[in-house]
């Protein structure tokens, strides 16, 4: 919504006590909800493409082959974010190394992409423009950016297309400002509350 300039409010959920009006109209009980009018809409992706098709600029590549490439990369986000999530939610240091030991063959796939689009010369996804590839990637990005200021894996520093495609995303306005300003000091509270082996070397 930031891309397209959409004017949007935004209500945060406390996900450890979820009130009942949002229990009522979340199909799942999670975030996030996308209320237009009446309709309720949830699920990232749904949302994302429901934008996309209802507001200018368009974010999805026009080409249907790009497109379908670009949903198919969209859908592999769950498997990166699991990949660096279990080294940032690791709950002990042994348990951290093991995930350390798996990432990396999940987060070669996306190496492998993103230096297949060499040719459409970054920084984002597909080139020069913004996509739902990248806004659907940023945030789990941006989470183990934040964790690994204590766990110091620097898991990145092998996979140079991921570390670009990361700086790009982390100083894009659109991105950062998905979050609120007291985002860092509310996720380190969650890793401590999580018992996570990061919050033991706060
Ligand atoms: N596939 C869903 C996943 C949503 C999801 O897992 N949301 C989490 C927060 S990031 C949540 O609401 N968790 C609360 C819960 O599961 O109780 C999407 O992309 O919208």
């Amino acid at each position: 919504m930031r891309a397209k300039k959409v004017e949007f409010e935004v209500t945060y959920v406390n996900l450890q006590d979820k009130p009942d009006w949002f229990l009522k109209i979340s199909p799942h009980g999670k975030v996030p909800l996308l209320k237009c009018g009446d309709d309720i809409l949830f699920e990232s992706n749904a949302i994302a493409e429901f934008l996309d098709e209802m507001v200018e600029p368009k974010l999805h590549p026009s080409d249907p082959i790009e497109r379908a490439h670009n949903r198919a990369w969209t859908d592999f986000t769950s498997d990166f974010a699991s990949a660096l999530n279990s080294i940032g939610y690791a709950k002990t240091r042994e348990e951290m190394l093991l995930a350390l030991e798996k990432a990396p063959k999940t987060l070669q796939r996306i190496e492998t992409a993103l230096k297949n689009n060499q040719r459409k010369n970054g920084p984002y996804f597909n080139g020069e423009k913004l996509s739902l590839v990248d806004a659907a990637y940023a945030p789990f990005l941006q989470r183990y950016c934040l964790v690994d200021k204590f766990l110091k894996n620097n898991v990145l520093r092998n996979f140079p297309y991921i570390k670009a495609w990361c700086d790009t995303l982390l100083s894009d306005e659109r991105i950062t400002g998905a979050v609120p300003s007291n985002f860092e000091k509310e996720y380190i509270a969650a890793l401590k509350r999580r018992q996570t082996y990061a919050a033991t070397l706060f």
